[in-house]
């Protein structure tokens, strides 16, 4: 079948965090290889993005950091939509899900369903923490794991053995808003009967064989597993409210209203939004991380084919994790690549990070991000290939012919082997691309820098020119028609990269995908630009700099862990006999000095006068206390704590601190002026 126009899109980004390069290889750079190579064939298409403004996680990290989830969700919306702009992500619209026309889309979506009375109304047993007064999402409940006995559980998940779970399953629950034990309360909610659309959602699914074996592979199990009942509306104050009577303090489900995002988007975008998502002449296809596949293909049609009018996706090709050295990528840790640091510090290299990103996606299994092989990519395959190609040609062209395209005057049968070979690269890439197998349409474009590389060699032209200078105008003239079909064929994966060639080139503005077929978009007598290289190495200390910061993360943690001051818990510790309590030999001291520890943001390097003596002590207090503040505060100090290394420095016993609910902290020390250093503290 073939389609008139197509609509893009690319998975919504929680706005809770900035964008990292597993979001990149995931689905946003795939997609926008994808997108730009569709407009360069001249097709009629919309790339659809925005930020998902909802959910648990935005009001998770509004609670971190003390702010609204409308600040939250302000910061990283501004701060995603700047990078993926700087980075060339080539979106038609940025849109996000917080906007007027999404809250006001999403909430006529669901009323429609609503009328259709496609919802099942039913009423549950929900947790509710009775002081904080509110339902608790699956994320506010934390207790032990019915299957391995994880203390740890999410509600909806435990991450030590990975099992799925319902809030009800776990031994002991606790709500961390207030670390009570919630009670459960009855409440109505609406529900999305994917059990009775199990046939047609089976139907659909069956008549895309063409998908990705990962994703076909997730839709199954869901299947053989038998589709159930979801809510589609939850008890929770952020989100787009629930539009019916009796939904007071009820707002649309994040996996409800979010792919209707898309849509809301599009409407943004243009007024004509509905050709792109109602006429079965689009071509429908969502780019998504693994980990949302069942919304994209279970959900999202069934709430689409219930709604009727609208076209369903024709492909969701998601990729699987990119891992960073070895490691799984993750927020809290700091284990990541943040795509704003890198752009300021890879100034002008957007295009080697997507090339890496795109020769190593995880399009069929995980894959690994190391900086050792961003920097063999970028000198071994970018320089030494396609830049040293590029370079060569143009350096003699304007050395032989002061930067004139020679006439090709005739062609022996190297150079009738190699136009042909040429005219093929369009149609191989264009294959790979169309299968989303972005990998091997890389490979194929370097495979034409590396020909034309290789015919440079083969003929030395450098040698030649001494002996036979008509010929030398043919292998220029062919390498030149290279260097153009490249600048083509390169754009979708390497835009920044293709604008600063063409112009070198001095090229028409405007060649289209197929234009790569011909071998003379420069014709003779063309004046071509100074060259310049396209790509210089990374050098060691680069990437030497990059892995030690990531080290000096791992490391922050795991003292994090070692010297984070326990929480506030309403449970008490296990009993101790005054013999173990008497152990422990605590003093009043008194801070003599203070100062940062270099690359620890939370630790501060002491030095207590105890009264015995004077020592040093590490403390994990630098978030409340300037050291300038704290000369002379008394404080009481463990003694007797065997000292430990803490980020080099030895620390010599402990200073006890008292922390509230918030997490905040004091010192504990004596109310009298007249206790002097060495006091005993009992
Ligand atoms: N925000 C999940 C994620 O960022 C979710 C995607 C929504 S797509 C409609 O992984
Ligand atoms: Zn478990």
């Amino acid at each position: 079948m073939t389609f008139k126009r197509h609509t893009v899109t690319a998975a919504l980004p929680y706005a809770n965090g900035p964008v990292h390069i597993g979001h990149l290889a995931g689905c946003y750079l795939p997609a926008d290889i994808y997108v730009r190579y569709l407009r360069s064939k001249g097709e009629d298409v919309k790339f659809i993005c925005g930020s998902d403004e909802h959910g648990v996680p935005i009001t998770i990290k509004a609670k971190k950091e003390g702010i609204t989830p409308q600040q939250v969700v302000d910061k990283y919306h501004k701060m995603m939509g700047d990078s993926f702009k700087e980075f060339g992500v080539s979106f038609d619209i940025y849109s996000r899900t917080s906007s007027k026309t999404h809250h006001e889309t999403a909430s006529a979506f669901f009323k429609t369903l609503y009328d259709k009375k496609v919802f099942v109304e039913e009423i549950t047993e929900q947790y509710f923490d009775e002081k904080a007064n509110q339902f608790l999402a699956d994320r506010y409940i934390v207790g032990t794991c019915p299957k391995c006995a994880n203390e740890n559980a999410y509600g909806d998940q435990c991450e030590k053995c990975g099992s799925t779970l319902n809030a009800t399953d776990l031994i002991n629950p606790k709500s961390t808003l207030s670390g009570d034990k919630p009670v459960l309360k009855k409440t109505k909610n609406w529900f999305l009967p994917l059990d009775k659309m199990q046939a047609q959602i089976e139907a659909y699914i069956d008549s895309h064989k063409e998908w990705k074996s990962n994703v076909s592979g997730q839709c199954k199990s869901w299947l053989n597993a038998g589709l159930q009942p979801r809510a589609m509306t939850r008890d929770l104050d952020w989100g787009v409210k629930v539009p019916v009577d009796g939904a007071d303090g009820k707002v649309l489900y994040v996996w409800f209203d979010a792919p209707i995002g898309y849509i809301s988007a599009t409407k943004d975008l243009t007024p004509d939004w509905e050709k792109y998502w109602k006429d079965k002449e689009t071509k429908l296809v969502h780019f998504i991380g693994k980990d949302n596949i069942v919304f994209h293909c279970i959900i999202f049609p069934a709430m689409l084919m219930a709604e009727g009018s609208f076209i369903l996706p024709e492909n969701v090709p998601a990729n699987e994790f990119l891992n960073l050295e070895g490691d799984k990528i993750s927020t809290s840790r700091n284990w990541a690549v943040w795509l704003h640091e890198y752009l300021l510090e890879f100034k002008d290299k957007q295009d080697v990070l997507r090339y890496t990103l795109c020769a190593n996606a995880p399009e069929s299994k995980d894959n690994d991000f190391t900086w050792k092989d961003f920097q063999a990519k970028n000198n071994n395959e970018l320089v030494a290939i396609l830049g040293n190609f590029v370079n060569r040609t143009l350096v003699l062209t304007h050395k032989y012919y002061e930067g004139k395209v020679p006439v090709a005057a005739e062609y022996n049968k190297t150079d009738l082997l190699l136009l042909e070979e040429i005219t093929k690269f369009p149609a191989k890439i264009a294959a790979s691309i169309e299968q989303y197998r972005f990998r091997e349409a890389l490979g194929e474009l370097m495979n034409l820098a590396r020909l034309g590389n290789k015919y440079l060699a083969d003929n030395e032209p450098w040698t030649l020119i001494k002996t036979d200078e008509k010929r030398v105008q043919t292998i220029m003239n062919l390498s030149l028609q290279i260097s153009a079909n490249l600048a083509v064929l390169m754009e979708p994966f390497l835009p920044f990269t293709s604008k600063k060639l063409s112009a070198m080139l001095n090229l028409n503005t405007g060649l289209k995908w197929n234009d790569a077929t011909r071998t003379d978009l420069l014709l003779a007598g063309h004046q071509i630009n100074t060259a310049a290289l396209l790509f210089d190495k990374v050098e060691d200390e680069t990437i030497t700099a990059q892995v030690q910061r990531l080290e000096d993360s791992k490391k922050m943690n795991e003292e994090d862990k070692s010297t984070e001051i326990s929480q506030n818990s309403k449970e008490i510790k296990t009993e101790v006999t005054f013999e173990d309590f008497s152990k422990m030999d605590i003093r009043i001291g008194t801070i003599l000095e203070a100062e940062k520890v270099p690359k620890a943001d939370k630790l501060l390097k002491l030095l207590i006068d105890t009264g015995i003596d004077k020592r040093t002590v590490v403390s994990g207090i630098a978030g409340y206390y300037k050291p300038e503040d704290i000369i002379g505060q008394q404080v009481s100090i463990l003694v007797n704590l065997a000292p430990r290394k803490i980020k080099g420095i030895e620390s010599q016993g402990m200073i006890l601190m008292a922390e509230n609910n918030k997490g905040e902290l004091s010192f504990v020390s004596p109310t009298k002026d007249s206790m002097n250093n060495g006091g005993v503290v009992k």
